[in-house]
């Protein structure tokens, strides 16, 4: 970037400082100029990228024509709205929504009987007799880390595990239906924010952090006494969607990442102190990474060491522990991250300005106490203020988001082990302005062995003043950076909301979903059972059964129309409603909504939905399909009638 791109992008900030009426409007000009010019340094740099027609902009750049397909999937978190999105890269186009901890009106996610089986099924006991009288499930979540599972070191295109920190949960998605199929809620631990895979030979555990600390059990017998508090990590299993085992740390465990040799895991920790208040979290001048050696968790979990608690085997990993390493670094480190090279791990600052690199291969040595733990650090760069996550391009360089200064940071990992050691070498290459204050940050496959150098994205917290003012509830804005060159460039603003933390940026070869569903698909197998009591074929009879003061309902939808044109049932009746779309068409979604008594549901190609209610207001009520399907969907509806009790 010339010196006169660059300061013009230092005089906007200092104009948004002063008089917020005449910066707003010089900034509108500024910034599109800024984006040619930015565009033009970008496609001249750009040489690796696939060549498109007119790439004279920067919004043409990374524009995908009408009708041409992306090039990546990205998998947004959406933090407190609980769901994951699905968006194409580099459009930067939102192409579907996944509910998963969230509450979903189009879907019937939390509604139907298929998803709240997924909801409620690995509930901890407590929590179910919690629930009870709030509907049985969560309505809430905090959705943050979507990673991918690995095999090999890579996208196996099977599975997308997240988190749930609001209510300590970790769930599973099909990648081939891009469904939410599992869910459990983790024992002994108090909140989940860090959730990473294991990368080799395949995934294998889900690791996740335990970030609050709390008695264990947490059954009131202990309050305010901090000293008996603890914080737990746990591996689930990816495949059973099983807690593995647990271990008991020191500090507060923010984020987890794992090595591509599948021996270890490792978690950044702020509160060292064991406080509970703001000040006394970060009173140390040093906290740690805290480093898992999950072949000895293992064989002592075999041997039958650990202590089951909660249900769970938990070995204990505080210091002086066969299990763990504890390495100092600066105070309340946070993003955790491993090179594609399978060497580096960075345990990036926050309230320091450096972030701090590990050297994998030495962490055998650290465990045979042959050496001690500072031991393993080979850099510590200076990057600027709040670096917070690392991503990779595979070609030796990082790029670190350092939120206070609202930049990105390029650095050369092999220059900053060079200046480490005391060589007069500078390792930052590029500091590139982003808008504002960025989180997290990912680059195309940069968390896998094939990490292929060619985007970035940015996920900023803040966007200020760049989208037009929709009140005080703000987006934030997820910036699309192109690094293909030598310098980043940035070619996109995507407003989002509440709140991607994370986001896994993944080629489109990896992923191969399914457009119809299957008949003998798992998630309708309970219907499938219980229509098989009945007598029902679900793909063929549409027909009411009833069984005491349940009734169940069975009906077809076919465009344009229900197999029932009416059912009827009796006040006070359990009515379960099964709809089974016959169609087979690509696309061709139903929905099934009844009026005035809260249900809505939607049946993609080939699918069974189902719903569970109790018939507690008489009357006529239509029942209408909310999916527009065909010419006549308006006329696709039908009506339930309810009898009064008395009749
Ligand atoms: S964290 S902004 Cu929840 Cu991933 Cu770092
Ligand atoms: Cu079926 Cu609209």
């Amino acid at each position: 970037m010339s010196e006169d791109v660059k300061g013009r992008k230092l005089s906007r900030r200092q104009m948004l400082g002063t008089t917020a009426a005449v910066a707003a409007a010089g900034a509108a000009g500024a910034a599109s100029q800024m984006a040619t010019q930015d565009a033009l340094v970008g496609a001249a740099e750009a040489q690796t990228q696939p060549v498109r027609p007119a790439i004279a902009t920067g919004s043409q750049k990374a524009e995908v024509k009408p009708g041409d397909l992306d090039e990546y999937y990205v998998f947004f978190s959406s933090g407190q709205t609980g769901e994951v999105r699905i968006v194409g890269l580099p459009s930067m186009r939102e192409l579907m929504r996944i509910p998963v901890f969230n509450r979903c009106s189009a879907t019937g996610w939390g509604e139907t009987n298929e998803s709240r089986k997924v909801l409620t099924e690995g509930l901890l006991p407590e929590t179910r007799e919690f629930l009870k009288t709030r509907g049985g499930t969560y309505l809430n979540g905090d959705l943050h880390h979507p990673h991918l599972s690995f095999t090999d070191g890579t996208y196996d295109g099977r599975y997308l595990f997240v988190n749930d920190k609001a209510n300590t949960r970790v769930a599973r998605i099909r990648l081939d239906v891009m469904r939410c199929d599992k869910m459990i809620q983790l024992p002994n631990q108090h909140t989940v924010h860090g959730l990473r895979v294991q990368k080799y030979p395949k995934t294998g555990y889900v690791f996740c952090n335990g970030e609050d600390r709390v008695p264990i059990p947490n059954d009131g017998k202990i309050l305010d006494d901090n000293k008996q508090y603890h914080a737990i990590f746990t591996a689930v299993d990816g495949e059973t969607m099983q807690v593995a085992w647990q271990v008991m740390v020191d500090g507060n465990l923010d984020n987890v990442d794992a090595d591509y040799q599948g021996k270890y895991a490792f978690a950044t920790c702020y509160n060292s102190e064991e406080g509970v208040t703001l000040a006394e979290m970060s009173a140390n001048e040093q906290d740690w990474v805290v480093i898992f050696n999950i072949k000895r968790i293992e064989e002592a979990v075999k041997a039958g060491k650990a202590n089951m608690v909660g249900g769970v085997p938990v070995v204990d990993g505080r210091h002086g522990s066969p299990f763990t390493r504890y390495v100092p670094v600066s105070n309340s480190p946070h993003g955790m991250n491993t090179a594609p090279d399978g060497i580096h791990i960075v345990a990036n600052g926050k309230l320091a300005p450096t972030v701090t690199v590990m050297d994998v291969r030495l962490f055998d040595d650290l465990f045979d106490d042959k050496i001690k733990p500072r031991d393993v650090v080979v850099a510590e760069p200076e990057l600027g203020l709040g670096p917070l996550h690392t991503a990779y391009d595979g070609k030796g360089n990082a790029y670190t988001t350092v939120f206070i200064d609202s930049q990105v940071v390029k650095w050369n990992i092999e220059r900053a082990r060079q200046a480490y050691k005391g060589a007069k070498v500078d390792p930052i290459l590029q500091k590139l302005d982003v808008h504002y204050q960025p989180g997290h940050n990912h680059s195309s496959m940069g968390q896998t062995k094939e990490a292929d150098g060619k985007w970035l994205i940015s996920l900023n917290k803040f966007s200020k003043d760049r989208f037009l003012n929709v009140g005080p509830l703000k987006p934030e804005n997820d910036q699309l950076i192109d690094i293909s060159g030598d310098k980043m460039v940035i070619v996109h603003d995507g407003p989002s909301f509440a709140e991607p933390h994370d986001a896994t940026i993944v080629h489109r070869s990896k992923i191969n979903p399914v457009s119809i569903w299957d008949r003998a698909d798992p998630f309708f197998a309970d219907a499938v059972k219980q229509a098989k009591a009945d007598g029902v074929k679900l793909e063929e009879d549409s027909k009411v059964i009833r069984d005491g003061t349940k009734v169940r309902v069975y009906m077809t939808s076919t465009a344009p129309a229900f197999g029932l044109e009416s059912f009827t049932v009796k006040q006070g009746d359990e009515v379960t409603v099964h709809v089974t779309n016959i169609d087979a068409v690509e696309d061709l979604t139903h929905g099934f909504s009844i009026v005035n008594y809260g249900i809505q549901m939607e049946v993609a190609p080939q699918a069974t939905a189902s719903v569970t209610f109790t018939a507690d207001k008489p009357g006529v009520y239509w029942y209408y399909c909310s999916w527009f399907c065909h010419a006549m969907h308006m006329e696709m509806k039908g009506r339930m009638f309810v009898e009064p009790k008395n009749v």
